[in-house]
């Protein structure tokens, strides 16, 4: 098997200081969150951007910032959200594509968020794409629920996306599949040939489908964006979570990858030049 990565999804965009007191929300935050992660075991990590208010923003130097904050402090691959926040226009959320970040995300169908849609029209999905093609950004395929791989099939076969690539399933957001061992196994077996996958569970099957993907040969998302306990009771911080999964990974005898590994084993290019920051 393959060295594991580890993503910190550090923030996320639904959560606040009145949830927990560890959310990195500034530029500076999250550069030191990045540090401290990447010595825990972490290759990537899954930015979203508040203003100093601790509002949700896609504004593009707000991201620069927080791209020169993680790269001044760690080597992780920086993988922006084009999710952002529920409320934003397709045009907001790809945004930040325009930072050139190594990788964002995509998600690649609607699905409900609690008692909100979601919404990631082929339409979305297509502009979405067009932005990472023009601006040289990998996508990450957030998968939330099973018929979004079908949507993956049909956007790879308009030539819109460009297949293989890595896939996250997002697993138990309320509206999304449940949070099983069964469902993580389906939908490794319906991804597209020769993908690369890690599972992100939500709440506190972040640990345990994290185990089963370790020992899966899948990869790994954890962080304060999909869960903010360390166990029952008890907040944590990101770095925590990152090196509950390095310690559970050796003990299955998979070390965690460095980020150089993690950009050999999802095929994408040294970040230096081609990748700086132009806003
Ligand atoms: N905040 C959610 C509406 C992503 O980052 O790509 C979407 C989200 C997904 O967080
Ligand atoms: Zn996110």
């Amino acid at each position: 098997m393959e060295p594991l990565i580890v993503t910190v999804a550090a923030v996320g965009a639904e959560l606040d200081r009145v949830h927990t007191p560890h959310l990195p929300l500034t530029p500076e935050e999250l550069g030191e969150t990045a540090a401290l992660c990447e010595a825990a075991g972490a290759s990537m990590i899954h930015v979203h951007c508040r203003t100093d208010d601790g509002t949700n923003t896609s504004e593009p130097t707000r991201f620069a910032a927080a791209l020169r904050a993680i790269r001044a402090r760690s080597g992780l691959i920086v993988q922006f959200t084009t999710g952002g926040a529920i409320g934003m226009t397709a045009t907001e959320r790809a945004a930040p594509l325009a930072v050139r970040p190594e990788m964002a995300t995509l998600t690649c169908g609607t699905v409900n968020f609690g008692d909100d849609i979601f919404e990631n029209s082929f339409p979305i999905m297509r502009a979405i794409l067009a932005e990472m093609t023009r601006y040289d950004v990998r996508p990450e395929l957030e998968i939330f629920d099973a018929g979004h791989l079908s949507n993956v099939r049909r956007l790879a076969a308009e030539g819109a996306l460009a297949l293989p690539q890595h896939a996250d399933f997002v697993l138990g957001v309320p509206g999304g599949l449940d949070a099983t061992v069964r469902n993580l196994v389906y939908l490794v077996d319906a991804l597209p040939a020769a993908c690369t996958w890690s599972v992100a569970g939500i709440g506190r099957a972040q640990l345990a489908l994290g185990t089963v993907a370790i020992a899966m040969g899948g990869h790994v998302r954890v962080g304060l964006e999909d869960n903010i306990y360390y166990e029952r009771g008890r907040l944590a911080r990101n770095d925590e979570l990152v090196a509950r999964m390095a310690r559970i990974a050796a003990e299955l005898g998979r070390p965690v990858a460095t980020p150089e590994e993690a950009r050999r084993i999802l095929g994408l290019p040294r970040p230096q030049g081609h990748h700086a920051p132009t806003t």
